[in-house]
């Protein structure tokens, strides 16, 4: 990373957990789209959360949350829902609980867990038609650990572990289609930007039963290089551009809640980030802000 790229960052105010003690950074996309979507959840739910930043919402023996919160490894979160799925069926069965203490098990994990390490126990669970939903906040790297890259990082963004002046060099990987090639009960996408969205679409994955994913783009100041009070905006933006296309799958269809007609160009987007400073600055890397230009155009031409 170049100097004047730390000096940037550096000017950042330091809001993470380790820096200060409060849990969250200020400005956490993430934070701002579980909020939204707990609030349509309402209470009767089970959190079954891997390893990332939300961990610090819950400090045992306490959560933020009316119902209860299990912690997993990494990759485990998927698991873990199928047993608290399976226990509180056992439970139903034995007359032990009623249909109005039943619980819906709510999986809450990063991209780290849901684009990588989890998948394979998310795929397990689409063959399974476990019936729960799966709730992925996206802020495009580790960020608990210090924004290394995931396979959730959008090509050429800085991260900790991609720092040369070309930045990460893979592709976002689509998981909103991996998903859907499951076939299974719902799969969205929504920003806490754009709460009417996100609530419609909470109502919808509640109602339904089976495999049911949510991938929330959470917008991360510490990681992706920021102002906090600028979350919204560039959440906004992130939907403007078109590089975060609001759909769902539902019934074997893929449905665009959201049709950019006159989107801006994408750079609008990256020059607020400083994790792409260096496709702006000390000279313009024009391919690069190409190829991502192309990549975000050639999406859209295949939506009528
Ligand atoms: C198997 C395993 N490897 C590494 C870690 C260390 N670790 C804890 S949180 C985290 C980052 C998780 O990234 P993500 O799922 O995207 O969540 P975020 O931190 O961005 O909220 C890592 C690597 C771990 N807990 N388990
Ligand atoms: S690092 Fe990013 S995702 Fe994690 S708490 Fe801070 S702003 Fe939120
Ligand atoms: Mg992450």
């Amino acid at each position: 990373m170049s100097e004047q790229r730390i000096a940037r960052m550096k000017d950042l105010p330091s809001t993470h957990l380790l820096g200060t003690g409060t849990p969250m950074c200020s400005g956490c996309g993430g934070l701002e789209a579980v909020h939204q979507i707990y609030d349509v959840l309402g209470e009767k739910t089970v959190f079954v959360n891997a390893a990332g930043c939300m961990t610090l919402l819950s400090v045992y023996p306490f959560t933020p949350f009316r119902g209860s919160w299990l912690y997993t490894a990494m990759a485990s979160a998927p698991a873990g829902a199928q047993g608290v799925r399976d226990a509180l069926d056992i439970l139903l069965q034995q007359g032990r609980i009623t249909k109005e203490d039943d619980l819906d098990v709510v999986v809450l994990t990063g991209d780290g867990s849901a684009y990588g390490m989890g998948l394979s126990a998310t795929s397990g669970t689409m063959d399974r038609d476990l019936d729960y939903l799966y709730i992925c906040y996206d802020n495009e790297g580790y960020g608990n650990t210090g924004q290394q890259s995931s396979s959730a990082t959008p090509h050429a963004a800085i991260t900790s572990t991609s720092r040369s002046s070309r930045g990460y060099p893979g592709y976002k990987k689509d998981l909103f289609s991996i998903w859907a090639a499951h076939r299974p009960a719902y799969v969205a996408t929504v920003i806490g930007s754009e709460p009417l969205d996100l609530a419609r679409k909470i109502e919808k994955a509640k109602s339904i039963k089976g495999p049911r994913m949510i991938i929330a783009l959470a917008p991360c100041p510490t990681g992706w290089g920021y102002d906090p009070k600028d979350s919204v905006t560039i959440g906004k933006l992130a939907v403007k551009t078109g590089i975060w296309p609001l759909k769902e799958y539902i019934d074997g269809e893929i449905v665009h809640t959201r049709v950019p007609r006159d989107r801006p160009p994408v750079e609008e987007y990256l020059q607020l980030q400083n994790r792409f400073a260096h496709l702006f600055q000390p000279q313009r890397q024009q391919t690069l802000i190409k190829d991502i230009q192309k990549r975000v155009d050639s999406y859209w031409q295949d939506v009528s």
